[in-house]
């Protein structure tokens, strides 16, 4: 008398499988990142899901390409500390420079130079709400983007 009983644990194991299946599709368009300062929060709250404003302590990944960020449009909340790494994948050297003196008493930027292939991170916290331009030093008018604060 055998009876095999596994079969049931097959068809488990493989909805388990199916749920994980979620993919996350980064469509790198640079065209739409050079959208104008007018258009950011309409840009930002699109995004859905993975392009969800920071909490505190968490990470903003920016990708520098030639001549390029994206994203190019943010929103982190006011009050927020929150990290951004920037990561060089052009073959120029870019830098992330952002221009909050006017309203938070100095620039938060990048290390001036960041190297193809490299990558820099710093903190940033700001403290009033409104629109907040940032740019690459090297590359204006082309490579600039807005961080919107909330
Ligand atoms: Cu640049």
């Amino acid at each position: 008398m055998k009876r095999a009983m596994w079969r049931g644990a097959l068809v488990t194991l493989a909805v388990v499988l199916g749920v994980g299946a979620t993919a996350c599709s980064g469509g790198d368009d640079e065209a739409a990142s050079t959208a104008t300062a007018a258009a950011t929060a309409a840009a930002t709250s699109a995004g859905g899901g993975g392009g969800a404003a920071p909490a505190e302590g968490e990470e903003i990944e920016i990708i520098m390409t030639d001549n390029v960020f994206t994203p190019a449009n943010l929103t982190i909340p006011v009050n927020t500390t929150v990290k951004i790494t920037v990561k060089n994948e052009g073959s120029a050297i870019h830098n992330m420079h952002i221009l909050s003196s006017e309203t938070e008493g100095k620039d938060f930027a990048s290390n001036p130079l960041v190297n193809p292939g490299g990558e820099d991170d710093f903190e940033v916290t700001f403290t009033k709400t409104g629109v907040v331009n940032f740019q690459c030093d090297f590359h204006l008018p082309d490579m600039v983007g807005t961080i919107t604060v909330q």
